[in-house]
């Protein structure tokens, strides 16, 4: 007799799907969608070894998919403070089944090499199934001509580049489009960090001459339009190389101008924002002393006009992908060492490590927000968390819907449950939240990774190193 999971009389959302029914699960994969008073739903009973959970007054949605994390991340002097197994664990309490991370090739290292290293941390770590974007930063003859590999063999079909930082992480607009020619021809497709770095290095060395060194300033010298320039000529470039392209974490409604206007004449352009800049705004960088830092990630916060924009373009396409970008450094020096604290700093705010922490609180934030405040359909939902990003990045049919066939990566949703945000209850290490306080409606109850719970409540079912590695067909291709 086959072990099979029945889940029970639940309310089936996938981004086109609104209904009640059993799902039927076996070897990891979704055997069966029945209603629940149908003979299969009989036959399964008397042929397997059932185990039925109760899934009434429950939303089953697919499992999250988060495009944009960064575990156990070297960032210049800063490391993250998440590893594979605590950032992996923290997005199954929060409902993300599948996350797509970042290996970074160094100068003088291959893309395969930075790929491999990454892979022998994360394997024996992840909590849940993962893949891997490249970030380039040393693009000569030998890396682009690797890129092929990568896509076919390696499954690796996204490469991340950076217009911001220059002599650390930025390259030139020259290497963008070979890479965006070659990795687009064979079904890859490039990530941009649109910001014009040049610009911004002087605005940054302005503010410090004068003395301005506390992080308000971090927001200061990266203003919308540098966002708003780099993104255009992003798309100009891969209008011409006739390719895909992916702006991550957009902020600026003017970026956005761009993206909707490339879109609107017919080019495959895409972009992704992150619930910071949903939730968030400018004024958060006003705290008193260095609170600010906490706030400190790249593009900084906006205002809120730039928030209407945001909700306003993923309501109509105008955006695809809600991810995180989570990028977990603490506020504080101890436990965890300086290296993995904002503290790295003080009195410098260039100094301050860029990113924030938000693996876990993606989806109750974006179902909150969205469709509890009547911004997005429950269907729109499902497709920004987990539909958009598995199709975007190669990893749909088997993941981000509730299919049959489809691996069984689930979440059991309460939508009526009230619960508050907060560093002293999630599940990452960082030792504090962007959202600290936030009440909100709606709390992931159960999660199923291929069929396994892993997340009971507040229970850890799941086990270190379970997670396997996807390997994604092309990337950028299918989006309807
Ligand atoms: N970009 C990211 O995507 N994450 C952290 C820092 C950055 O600049
Ligand atoms: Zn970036
Ligand atoms: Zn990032």
């Amino acid at each position: 007799m086959t072990n099979v999971v029945q889940i029970k009389g639940g309310r089936i959302v996938t981004a086109v799907d609104d209904y009640v029914a059993d799902i039927f699960i076996r070897n990891g994969r979704i055997e069966a969608i029945a209603a629940s008073d149908s003979d299969i739903s009989a036959e399964w009973v008397a042929n397997s070894n059932l185990e039925v959970i109760d899934a009434s007054d429950l939303l089953v949605m697919p499992g999250g998919i988060d495009v944009h994390t960064h575990m156990q991340f070297d960032l210049g002097d800063a490391q993250t403070v998440d590893s594979y197994e605590t950032g992996t664990r923290s997005a199954a309490f929060g409902g993300t089944t599948t996350i797509v991370d970042f290996a970074l090739q160094r100068k003088g290292q291959s893309p395969k090499q930075a790929l491999d290293a990454r892979l022998a941390l994360a394997e024996p770590q992840a909590c849940v199934d993962f893949g891997f974007h490249i970030i380039l930063t040393d693009v000569n003859p030998d890396t682009l001509a690797e890129i092929p590999d990568l896509i076919d063999r390696d499954g690796v079909s996204s490469f991340k580049m950076f217009m911001a930082y220059p002599g650390v992480l930025m390259v030139s607009d020259a290497d963008i489009f070979r890479a965006m020619r070659v990795a687009g021809h064979h079904g890859g497709m490039i990530n941009v960090h649109a910001e014009n770095g040049e610009v911004i290095q002087v605005l940054i060395e302005e503010a410090l001459a004068q003395g301005n060194t506390s992080p308000k300033f971090h927001g200061l010298t990266r203003p919308r339009i540098m966002e708003a320039e780099a993104t255009h000529r992003a798309i100009r470039l891969a209008e011409l190389a006739e390719v895909p392209v992916y702006m991550v974490h957009l902020s600026a409604k003017e970026a956005l101008d761009s993206v909707v206007e490339a879109r609107d004449r017919g080019i495959p352009a895409f972009a992704e924002t992150c619930p910071h800049y949903l939730f968030l705004t400018i004024e958060e960088y006003d705290r008193p002393g260095f609170e600010a830092a906490k706030y400190v990630m790249t593009p900084p916060l906006r205002e809120s006009e730039c928030q209407h924009a945001l909700w306003r373009g993923l309501k109509f396409d105008d955006l695809q992908i809600v991810s995180t970008d989570h990028c977990p450094f603490c506020f504080n020096e101890n436990p965890h060492g300086l290296n993995k604290s904002k503290q790295l700093g003080l009195g410098n705010f260039e100094k301050i490590p860029n990113g924030a922490p938000g693996v876990e609180f993606r989806l109750p934030l974006l179902f909150d927000g969205g469709v509890n405040q009547h911004r997005l359909t429950l269907n729109r939902f499902v497709q920004l968390t987990a539909t958009a990003p598995a199709k975007m990045f190669g990893l749909f049919p088997r993941k981000g819907t509730i299919a049959v066939g489809s691996d069984a990566d689930l979440v059991l949703f309460d939508p009526r449950k009230p619960h508050v945000l907060s560093a002293a209850t999630h599940h990452s290490v960082v030792d504090y939240s962007l959202y600290e306080g936030f009440h909100v409606l709606g709390k992931v109850e159960k999660v199923f990774l291929r069929g396994r719970m892993i997340v009971d409540g507040e229970q850890w079912l799941g086990e270190t190193g379970m997670g396997q590695y996807q390997r994604r067909s092309a990337s950028g291709r299918i989006m309807a």
